[in-house]
């Protein structure tokens, strides 16, 4: 089994030794960091359909959770020595939305973007419209991303753009999360979505390029 399939595997099957050692001997061999989140993103993706399957219950979904969590530790400081600092950009108000309080994507989105110097405001979890609304009005974002994990999640996505463009704030709004897809983000009234952090960044970085080019 090559490198990449081991440490799927190993998060699938919640082997948390197991897929710590494996990160630990794939940054000693000097892989790029984004890889060993994209893999360590596919075992998640296992472990929810364990979960949906009826294969893991809570406590799976708990320990894939806490086991994630240990990997980003892990992978952290190397992401943060790779990326190297630019010119200081945008502003973005991020946050899970309310009733939802998945985390560990949006984490890795703020990291990403702090490291590209963006100046990251993140409400947290369970974030209600309203709190969003407030934030806008004080952060003064150039971008919005909304973070939201379950079907429930998009109706409070929907809710939340809605009362920014009510109140005439029509700066992107970006919804991200392991679920979204076009309908989704069409259904939301958002601007653009993203299903990869760093595909989400890079979207950030040509924003704000286009908005700082418009005289
Ligand atoms: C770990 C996990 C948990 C952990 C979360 C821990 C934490 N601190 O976040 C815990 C145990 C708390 C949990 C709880 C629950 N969970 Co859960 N969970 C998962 C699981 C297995 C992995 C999620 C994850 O962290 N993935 C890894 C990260 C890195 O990936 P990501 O979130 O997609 O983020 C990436 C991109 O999407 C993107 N991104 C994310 N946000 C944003 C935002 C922007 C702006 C941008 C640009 C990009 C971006 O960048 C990230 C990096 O590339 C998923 C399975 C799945 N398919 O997602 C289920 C899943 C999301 N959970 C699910 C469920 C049902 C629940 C519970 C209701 C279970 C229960 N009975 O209590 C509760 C809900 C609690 C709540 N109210 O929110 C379902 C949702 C089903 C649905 N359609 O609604 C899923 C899909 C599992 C399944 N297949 O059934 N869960």
């Amino acid at each position: 089994m090559d490198a990449r399939m081991a440490l799927i595997s190993a998060i699938a099957d919640l082997e948390e030794e197991k897929a710590l050692q494996l990160v630990r001997r794939r940054l000693a061999a000097g892989e790029d960091p984004m890889a060993i989140i994209e893999d360590s993103q596919e075992g998640m993706r296992l472990v929810g359909l364990n979960y949906e399957r009826q294969n893991y219950f809570l406590a799976g979904l708990i320990m894939g959770g806490e086991i994630f969590r240990q990997i980003m530790e892990l992978v952290k400081p190397r992401i943060e020595s790779n990326l190297c600092p630019g010119q200081a950009t945008g502003r973005v108000l991020l946050g899970t939305v309310q009733g939802d309080i998945h985390d560990l994507g949006k984490n890795i989105v703020n990291m990403l973007l702090s490291c590209r110097r963006f100046t990251v405001c993140d409400l947290g979890v369970d974030v209600p419209p309203r709190v969003f609304l407030h934030a806008v009005e004080d952060v003064h974002p150039d971008i919005v991303g909304l973070s939201g994990l379950m079907t429930i999640s998009y109706d409070y996505m929907r809710e939340t753009v809605a009362l920014l463009r009510e109140h005439g704030y029509r700066m992107p709004v970006i919804i991200g999360g392991s679920l979204v897809n076009e309908n989704i983000c069409r259904y939301v009234g958002a601007d653009y979505w993203a299903t990869d952090a760093m595909r989400g960044i890079e979207l950030c970085e040509r924003l704000v390029a286009q908005s700082q080019n418009v005289p």
